[in-house]
């Protein structure tokens, strides 16, 4: 098999270039390791910017994004039992947040890229990309169907932050930054009414909570916790109960409980890899950097990077220019490290970390105060939160 442009991972970011290439002629293959219904039962993102949302409505998937997403002008922060409205429309020039669920997004990609035609190889093992150095690389993998090879003019490493693409760069040629932190997420998923009609960022003594919700009936809620616990030694009772602890009366008041869908801890971690690019692979999405949650950072990179690399390849395809591929790795990561900054900042000022004084707690409540106190406070946050623009 020959392909133009050979994709390894079906997770957004893959999918998302998968759709831009076939929308532009290009044709592509995405091989995945695991299966369809793996890839849709993972549960991660809920918070699109308004550049990921045009980059699906121009693929043209508006209609279920239309009609289910749900748009927020705002977002509330409680800090010192407070909880206050940051109004993003208003500070930042009018944009807003789409609540939609990576696992919808996914699908919704999926549907396209097979009624497109476009093909898609899942659980296939051993995925190995060779000779991206010289003009014709491959990828070969093992299916049921035995050993298979794929030629392409390039291949995109879009296999999340454990994928094979990263790892098969030669270390001489790679510098990865790093840092992990001492804290997780538990977050839980749960049939229950939204504790708020927007997503509310909590910092508390006890540790950061974040209630966000993936429908007006579907609840996500999170709670830090410590970086090796596990979310076995958790139930929904207990955590719940943390929760209702970390909330404001009101809304704790409010909070409904039901049976978790899923409870699962996610570490949380910064990572750039640099370049992203390594002959004729690239890398985009979470292969090629992490954000800690805090920000909804993630899954809102790896549709940038995928803007990006498609753009660089229409050019080349269509102009026969390598401009745009050549500059495809610092336009993605001016981007990321914005992004980096911003999800740093934001998970500094609102997580407890293991031996924070009482002196630097209150010094948080005094940050997040400044938010609701000066516009330009307000506005720095705001325009991070609902998405720097596309460079
Ligand atoms: P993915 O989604 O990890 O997909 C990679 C795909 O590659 C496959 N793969 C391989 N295939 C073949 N061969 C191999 N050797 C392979 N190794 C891996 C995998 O099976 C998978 O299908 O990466 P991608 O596409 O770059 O997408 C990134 C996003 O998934 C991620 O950044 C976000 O989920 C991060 N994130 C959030 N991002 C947001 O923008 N907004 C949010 O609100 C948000 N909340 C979150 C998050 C991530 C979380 N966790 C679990 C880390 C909340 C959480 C709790
Ligand atoms: C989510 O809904 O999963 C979510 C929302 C906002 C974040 C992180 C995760 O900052």
């Amino acid at each position: 098999m020959r392909v133009h442009v050979a994709i390894i991972g079906s997770g957004p970011a893959g999918l998302l270039l998968g759709q831009h290439l076939t929308a532009a002629g290009i044709d592509n293959v995405i091989v995945e390791k695991q299966s369809r219904d793996y890839v849709l039962g993972r549960i991660r993102a809920g918070v699109l910017e308004d550049g990921t949302v045009a980059q699906l409505r121009s693929l043209g998937l508006a209609d279920r994004i239309g009609a289910e997403g749900l748009i927020h002008d705002g977002v509330e922060i409680a800090s010192n039992g407070v909880r206050r409205r940051l109004d993003l429309k208003r500070y930042s020039g009018g944009k807003s947040v789409t609540v939609y669920g990576q696992t919808e997004v996914t699908r919704d990609l999926m549907d396209a890229r097979a009624k497109s035609g476009a093909a898609t190889i899942y659980e296939a093992d051993h995925v190995t990309p060779h000779d991206f150095d010289r003009s014709r690389p491959r990828l070969t993998f093992k299916t049921d169907g035995g050993e298979r090879e794929i030629e392409a003019d390039f291949i995109v490493g879009a296999d999340g932050y454990h994928g094979v693409a990263r790892a098969s760069a030669p270390a001489a040629a790679l510098t990865t930054y790093e840092k992990i932190y001492p804290f997780g997420w538990l977050g839980l998923l749960a049939d229950i009414k939204p504790v708020s009609d927007e997503l509310i960022y909590v910092h508390h003594p006890r540790g950061f909570a974040l209630c966000s919700m993936r429908s007006k009936t579907r609840s996500r809620y999170y709670l830090q916790v410590a970086a090796d616990a596990d979310a076995a030694d958790w139930t929904a009772p207990a955590f719940f109960e943390e929760l209702k602890r970390r909330l404001d009366p009101e809304a704790a008041d409010r909070l409904e409980t039901g049976d978790p869908l899923e409870m699962s801890v996610a570490p949380l971690r910064a990572f750039v890899a640099e370049p992203l690019r390594f002959g004729r692979m690239f890398l985009i999405g979470d292969a090629g950097h992490i954000v800690p949650p805090t920000g909804a950072k993630g899954l809102n990179l790896a549709a940038s990077d995928a803007y990006y690399l498609a753009d660089a390849l229409r050019e080349f395809y269509g102009e026969k220019s390598s401009a745009g591929l050549d500059a495809y790795s610092a336009r993605a990561l001016a981007r990321v490290w914005r992004s980096v900054r911003f999800s740093m900042r934001l998970t500094a000022l609102t997580h407890i970390p293991p031996g924070a004084t009482p002196f630097e707690r209150r010094l948080q409540e005094t940050e997040l105060d400044a938010v609701f106190r000066s516009d330009a406070e307000a506005r720095a946050l705001a325009e991070n939160y609902v998405g720097l623009p596309y460079d």
